[in-house]
């Protein structure tokens, strides 16, 4: 039989065009959806899966159960804004415009990872803290927390204004991004910012946390008592120090409502109670009075005292994670609950780490180990093994890159991080970065840490203030509390040449420019 040629060319066409829709569908429904959730300040040291024992963070730890776990995640400038917008455009501070938490305004006609995504079909959300003073864009749908925001009753900003929510921060952020998960368009893939406010400053529980941690004892870190001999300028003159910087009213909460005269009369100290419902209040004057007045009985003075502010700090600070914890959990039931757990990628993450008392300290800023580096965990069932735990060095501004590489978005030639997907899928590769580039650009200000930069390979770290013109270098190795300045000793002279040679070569490579050095 002899079929006319017409007939074959149309059948031939019909086949290639069904083969197309099918080869479109099968990637559209492989596309993973993302739940990234950031908090605001928490160091890995609070995370049980992290294996300090401060609490148990059980939902967290599942997360790394199942999926990936790192040990060395770093930021590229450990405060709030900075750190946001690197991971929103995967690029330093010099290139997208955000060096400090001042009064810079986050350029949003930049590229950044979500944007891409939308572009690329995916449907986006943002809620929570953002931080970055301007309108988040390249989302379908954003509402978020102004500035700060309160841990209380806050206020929540969207596309028509701002609005009073009702409830505890942690728990009205991921009601939103439930809420918005129900409304979603269930044909596109979707990618949801659930980023919390907590444990940021200034550390006030959900009241059904008020008296977690009352029968325990936390004991202060090794490095509590640190006497600073061997650092330079900087660290001396910080204003981080738990046992002289933290307000006795706002921070601990020695006099609950009656600020002193000395105390800070700004909107942060309504934070404490101004946005509490007369219920609220008595339920915090009823968990803190008794202990309040205890400690005023006592009349510690010295390290006795100095030892009470950190249990006070530790306390509150950790009570607000348990709420974190919660909210973890609750998105993944709803995941599992909608049979979306297995195709989901979860990060949960830190804007940057936090001092638990490390070198007598709260805050972060300097690039010592614990603010430098930041929790971070991911669960992808389809493509993470879980209990998977890395070392490699990643960064803040790797994520974005990431999860474009994961949503098959081609990644923008100007990006500056890496996608790690090779290493989530097990294979780190040969060329992985081997050193970490910090810079840090504030000046003065409440916590007084200066400007400096820095490079950390798996073994040595290399910091230079360069306002003070002063050089630390550290031997992780031997010296992993950062303790032991050896900038100066005659046998790290090799070490020191490299480390500065590697520095030079980190300034060159992300376009950075140091005021005062000289890079060739
Ligand atoms: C506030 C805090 C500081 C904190 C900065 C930056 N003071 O100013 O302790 O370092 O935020 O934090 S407070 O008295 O207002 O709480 S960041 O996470 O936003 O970078
Ligand atoms: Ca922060």
């Amino acid at each position: 039989m002899k079929i006319p040629l017409r007939y074959l060319f149309v059948f031939a066409s019909v086949l290639f065009l069904v083969r197309c829709k099918n080869k479109q569908e099968t990637k559209s429904e492989s596309l993973p959806n993302i739940i990234f959730i950031m908090s605001d300040d928490h160091g890995y040291q609070a995370i049980s899966a992290y294996g300090d024992s401060l609490n148990h963070t059980p939902n967290i730890d599942a997360l790394a159960k199942e999926g990936m776990l790192f040990n060395c995640a770093f930021v590229n400038n450990s405060l709030c804004a900075p750190s946001r917008a690197a991971i929103l455009t995967g690029k330093y501070s010099n290139m997208n415009g955000i060096k400090g938490n001042g009064d810079e305004v986050f350029d949003g006609s930049q590229n950044t990872f979500p944007k891409l995504l939308q572009q690329a079909g995916y449907q986006t959300a943002m809620i929570g803290k953002w931080h970055l003073v301007s309108k988040p864009t390249g989302f379908d749908f954003w509402n978020i927390l102004p500035g700060q925001g309160d841990y209380y009753n806050p206020d929540f900003i969207d596309s028509t204004g701002t609005k009073r929510a009702e409830g505890y921060v942690t728990d009205l952020t991921t009601d939103k991004a439930i809420n918005w998960l129900n409304h979603r368009d269930t044909s596109k893939p979707f990618c949801v910012l659930v980023w919390n406010k907590a444990p940021h400053r200034d550390w006030m529980s959900a009241i059904k946390y008020l008296h977690e941690f009352d029968s325990v004892k936390i004991p202060v870190p090794a490095t509590f008592f640190d006497d600073y001999a061997t650092r330079t300028r900087a660290v001396k003159e910080q204003k981080m120090e738990i046992s002289k910087w933290l307000a006795p009213n706002y921070d601990l909460k020695e006099n609950l409502g009656i600020p002193k005269a000395t105390e800070r009369l700004d909107s942060n100290w309504m934070g404490i109670f101004g946005r509490l419902t007369p219920d609220e209040q008595k339920a915090f004057i009823a968990a803190y009075t008794p202990k309040n007045d205890a400690f005023k009985k006592a009349r510690l003075t010295g390290k006795d005292l100095a030892i009470w502010k950190y249990e006070r700090y530790i306390k509150d600070y950790l009570r607000t994670i348990q709420s974190v914890d919660d909210n973890v959990g609750r998105l993944m039931d709803y995941l599992k609950e909608k049979g979306l757990d297995k195709n989901t990628i979860v990060i949960y993450t830190s804007d940057q780490g936090f001092y638990l008392g490390e070198h007598g300290w709260f805050d972060k800023r300097f690039m010592y180990e614990q603010s430098f580096r930041t929790p971070l965990i991911v669960r992808w069932p389809d493509v993470i093994k879980p209990e998977s735990v890395n070392n490699d060095m990643v960064m803040n501004l790797d994520i974005g890159e990431t999860l474009l590489d994961a949503a098959h978005v081609t990644i923008p030639a100007d990006m500056q991080g890496r996608s790690m997907l090779p290493i989530w899928q097990g294979k780190t590769p040969d060329d992985w970065r081997k050193y970490v580039y910090y810079h840090y650009y504030e000046s003065g200000g409440e916590h007084n840490v200066g400007k400096h930069i820095g490079v950390r390979s798996d073994r040595y770290k290399l910091i230079y203030y360069y306002e003070n013109g002063d050089w630390e270098l550290y031997d992780l190795q031997k010296d992993p509390n950062e303790l032991n300045n050896v900038y100066g000793k005659p046998e790290y002279k090799s070490v020191r040449d490299s480390m500065s040679n590697e520095l030079n070569v980190q300034i060159k490579k992300y376009k950075d420019n140091i005021p005062g050095m000289d890079v060739k």
